[in-house]
C-alpha cells in the first residue's frame, strides 16, 4: 500500500442499505477513494447481535458487496472484504475486551436503543459491538473513519481503547479521527422524524431502501409525516419531518437550506414532497441499474471478496501479531 492516510468503515448486512446509510457513508466513501486508502468491510459477525435468518444473511451479504459497486467504489482501488473472513477481527476484540469497561459499554446509546427494541434478546454480542468495531477500525491502523452520526460515540470508545492500549504498550495503533459528512450525518425516519432511518426497521414505511423501485419512493415520501404549517423551512426542533426531507434534498443536490428554502418559497408540502422523491429516483437509478447487472454474476462479486480478504487479512495479521506480542502471548513456532 502507498504512505496515503489509510480509510476503514463498514455497513452491517442486516438489510437492504437505506438512503440513511448512503447519505451517511456510502457516497462519501466514493468521494474518498482517490485520494485516501480505503478498505470497506461488510460486518456480517455485527449483525449477530440481533437474531438473522442464516440463508438471508448469506444473501444479504453478496448483496451489499454488489451495492458497493453499484454505488461507485472501485474494488481496484478499495479493499472490499467480509468481516468474517479476517479471523483477526474476532481475535483482536477478545483481547480488547479486557482492556474495556463494563462502566463505558453500559453508557453506549445503540446498545440501550437496541436493548430496548429487542428485549427478549439482550445478548453479551450486543453489549460489546464496539469492541468488536474498536477491533475493525484499530487492526488497519486507521487514520480515518467516515461514519454517520450515530457511531460517533462509538469512535470516541474506540480512541480511548486505543490511548489506553497505546499508555500501556507503547505506540500499538493508530488512533483514528472520525469523519462526519456536513449535510446527511442523521437522515430520520420518515413516519417518525425523531429517531434515525434504520434498515432493520420493521416498518418500510420509515425508510427508502436502495433498491426501492420508483414508485414506492414516490409513495413513501408521499406519506411521510411533516407538520401543521404550510412554510418550507429547515428548523430540526419544531419542524423536524420537513427539515429531514430537507436535509435527503440538499445531500443529494448539493443545494444549501437556504437555497431550498427560496427555491419552495410559496410551495406546498405536496409539491417539496414530488420533489425530494423525484430527485431521490433520479440519484438511485444508476446504482439500482448496475446492482442488478452485478447480481448476475455472483462469482466476479465472490472474487473480489476472496482478494479483499486476502489483502485486508496481511495488514490486520500484522498488527495482531504485535499486540499478541506485546501482552505476552507466547508466539506459536
Ligand atoms: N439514518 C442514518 N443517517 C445517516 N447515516 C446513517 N448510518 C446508519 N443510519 C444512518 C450510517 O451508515 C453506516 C452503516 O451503518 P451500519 O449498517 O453499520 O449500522 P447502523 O448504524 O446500526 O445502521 P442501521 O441502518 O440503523 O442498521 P440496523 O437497522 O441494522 O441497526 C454507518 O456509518 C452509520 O453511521
Amino acid at each position: 500500500m502507498s504512505d496515503k492516510k489509510r480509510i476503514f468503515s463498514g455497513v452491517q448486512p442486516s438489510g437492504i442499505i437505506t438512503l440513511g446509510n448512503y447519505l451517511g457513508a456510502i457516497k462519501n466513501w466514493t468521494q474518498l477513494q482517490d485520494e485516501y486508502d480505503c478498505i470497506y468491510c461488510i460486518v456480517d459477525l455485527h449483525t449477530l447481535t440481533v437474531r438473522q435468518d442464516p440463508k438471508e444473511l448469506r444473501q444479504r451479504s453478496l448483496s451489499l458487496a454488489a451495492i458497493f459497486l453499484a454505488c461507485g467504489l472501485d474494488p481496484a482501488k478499495n479493499i472490499i472484504f467480509l468481516q468474517s473472513h479476517v479471523s483477526a477481527h474476532a481475535e483482536l476484540t477478545w483481547i480488547l475486551n479486557c482492556y474495556t469497561y463494563f462502566g463505558e459499554l453500559s453508557r453506549m446509546t445503540q446498545f440501550k436503543d437496541k436493548s430496548q427494541k429487542h428485549p427478549d434478546n439482550v445478548n453479551v454480542g450486543l453489549f460489546d459491538y464496539p469492541v468488536l468495531m474498536a477491533a475493525d477500525i484499530l487492526l488497519y491502523q486507521t487514520d480515518l473513519v467516515p461514519v454517520g452520526l450515530d457511531q460517533k460515540q462509538h469512535l470516541e470508545i474506540t480512541r480511548d481503547i486505543a490511548i489506553r492500549f497505546n499508555n500501556i504498550y507503547g505506540n500499538v495503533f493508530k488512533v483514528p479521527e472520525v469523519y462526519i459528512p456536513k449535510v446527511g450525518a442523521k437522515i430520520m425516519s420518515l413516519q417518525d422524524p425523531t429517531s434515525k432511518m434504520s434498515k432493520s426497521d420493521e416498518n418500510e414505511n420509515n425508510y427508502i431502501s436502495l433498491l426501492d423501485p420508483p414508485d414506492v419512493i414516490m409513495r413513501k415520501f408521499r406519506r411521510a409525516v411533516t407538520d401543521s404549517e404550510t412554510v418550507i423551512r429547515y428548523d430540526e426542533e419544531n419542524k423536524p419531518g420537513i427539515s429531514n426531507l430537507m436535509n435527503i434534498y440538499s445531500s443529494l443536490t448539493g443545494k444549501s437550506f437556504e437555497e431550498i428554502e427560496s427555491e419552495f418559497a410559496g410551495k406546498n408540502y405536496g409539491e417539496f414532497k414530488a420533489a425530494v422523491g423525484e430527485t431521490t429516483v433520479e440519484a438511485l437509478k444508476p446504482i439500482q441499474e448496475k446492482y442488478y447487472f452485478l447480481m448476475q454474476n455472483k462469482d466476479y462479486l465472490q472474487e473480489i471478496l476472496k482478494q479483499g480478504a486476502e489483502n485486508a487479512s496481511r495488514i490486520a495479521n500484522r498488527t495482531l501479531a504485535k499486540v499478541y506480542h506485546k501482552v505476552g502471548l507466547l508466539p506459536r513456532l
